[in-house]
Parts: C-alpha cells; structure tokens; sequence
C-alpha cells in the first residue's frame, strides 16, 4: 500500500485547512501514515496535474487520485474495512454526509466571518495575494470589512453551534461513546478557527457552551495530541517585505 496525502499548509508549515484536518484525523483513527506533500495554494499547478481540477485535500492511493474530503473519506472506509470504521456502517455514513454538509454550508460560514481578516497571516506570504484576491471576489468586500463586527456574528455562531453543545451534553462524542468520521468534520472547522486566529473566535466564555468546549479539547487530545502537532496563529504578522502589520 503507498498512501500519498497532498494536504495544505501554510506560514511554516502550519495546518490551515479544515478539510484537510478531517482527514488528517481519519487517517490516524484508521492507523494509516501516509506520506504528506505539503502543498502550498502556489502549487495548484502540481493539484491540477494530479486531480484535473483546483482543490486540496488529496489522496493517491496506490496510483488512484482521490480528491474531496468526503470522496476520500469514503474511499478509506471502502478500500481498508479490516480498519476500525469511518462511519459505523451504511445508516453512519449517511448521517454523516448530513453533518459534512450542514458543517460546510452553516458551521465553516459562522465562524469563517469572525477569522478570515486574521486568517490571511497563517499562509505563506505568496500565498496572501490570491488568497485575498479569490475570497473578496467572493464575499464582494474586503476581508477586514467582512470581519468587522464580530459583536454581531456572535449571535449566529451560538445558534450555530446549539444543537452540538446539547448534543454533547448526552454524549461524549458526536457519533456516540468514541470518535468518528462526523467528530472530525465537525472538529476541523473549530480547528481551522483556533489556528486561525489570535483570538478564540469560538464563544471565549467556556460558561456559554461548557460541552462543546470539553469535546474540543478531547478531540485535540486525540490521537497523541494531534491538534497541537503543529504550530498555532503566527505570534507576529509580518508581511512579504519583512514589515509587521500590528
Ligand atoms: N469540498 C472540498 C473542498 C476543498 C476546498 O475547498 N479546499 C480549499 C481550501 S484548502 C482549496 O483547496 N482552495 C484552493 C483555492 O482557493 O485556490 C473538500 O471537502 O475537500
């Protein structure tokens, strides 16, 4: 088995994308250690070669090219079943494509408005053009303009992340007793927000959502600490030409 993982990285090598992050946490439940290429959003010529197409993460699996979290989750689960299990069986798996979209198209946006002004520091400094280039195009403002008023993006981040903190105030984990496949999808977005910011863009008061707090920070303890393997937010942030931006 040759297992190659095209995850993206930033400002020295930190991990900065929720989707990778998933996967990087599957990999290690299922006890697979591929070899990672570090990939930078400059190297989107190698992604392309590779994949036909723009986006990172990405599998080579034995020469096949596996790319999207969700295709290479279910990639693993169907190619390595003597591995403890993704999903839990067919009815796990598609509550969990449930939970995959809900947490890209509501939790990734709650928390996206409150970081990506900060964000931009955790890439490699080639990387911030095209970075704040695509995702002002995208949002039709500046990225410090859609970040501006996190008083106000609070209250849609709490409503958000209701139904995880009661959730977890049953259950230890998202998929019940122990982790899986929707404990990390889940957890890569908070994940992507706490190396994303110098601040903790999630509810600072651990008071408001006491649950969803203390599953944080199991699921960064998973795994050997996995959620700290890397660095955090830049302590400074500096630009291209060497000048801080504080
Ligand atoms: N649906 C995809 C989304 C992957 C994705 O959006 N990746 C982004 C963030 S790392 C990316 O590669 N963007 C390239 C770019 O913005 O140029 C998945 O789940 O893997």
């Amino acid at each position: 088995m040759t297992l190659v993982f095209h995850e993206r990285v930033g400002l020295d090598g930190r991990r900065i994308s929720p989707f990778s992050w998933r996967i990087r946490y599957a990999l290690a439940h299922m006890g697979l250690d591929p070899e990672v290429v570090p990939t930078r959003f400059a190297d989107v010529g190698r992604i392309r070669a590779l994949s036909s197409q723009d986006l990172v993460p990405i599998l080579v699996d034995d020469g096949k090219v596996v790319h999207d979290s969700w295709a290479i989750a279910c990639h693993l689960e169907d190619r390595y079943p003597d591995r403890p299990t993704l999903f839990g069986g067919p009815a796990g798996r598609g509550a969990a494509r449930l939970v995959n979209i809900w947490s890209d198209t509501n939790l990734n946006p709650a928390l996206r408005r409150r970081i990506t002004a900060d964000f931009i520091w955790c890439l490699d400094s080639g990387d911030r053009e095209h970075f704040r280039r695509t995702r002002e195009a995208q949002f039709g403002m500046s990225l410090e303009e859609y970040c501006a008023n996190p008083e106000q993006s609070l209250p849609a981040l709490l409503q958000v992340c209701a139904p995880l903190e009661r959730t977890l105030s049953e259950q230890p984990f998202l998929a019940g007793q122990a982790p899986a496949y929707v404990d990390y999808v889940v957890f890569s977005v908070f994940q992507w927000a706490r190396i994303g910011s110098p601040r903790d863009a999630f509810p600072a008061d651990a008071a408001t959502l006491p649950s969803l707090h203390g599953w944080r920070a199991r699921m960064i303890g998973l795994y050997g600490g996995l959620g700290d393997r890397f660095p955090g937010y830049p302590e400074q942030r500096t630009g291209p030409d060497g000048r801080t931006a504080d």
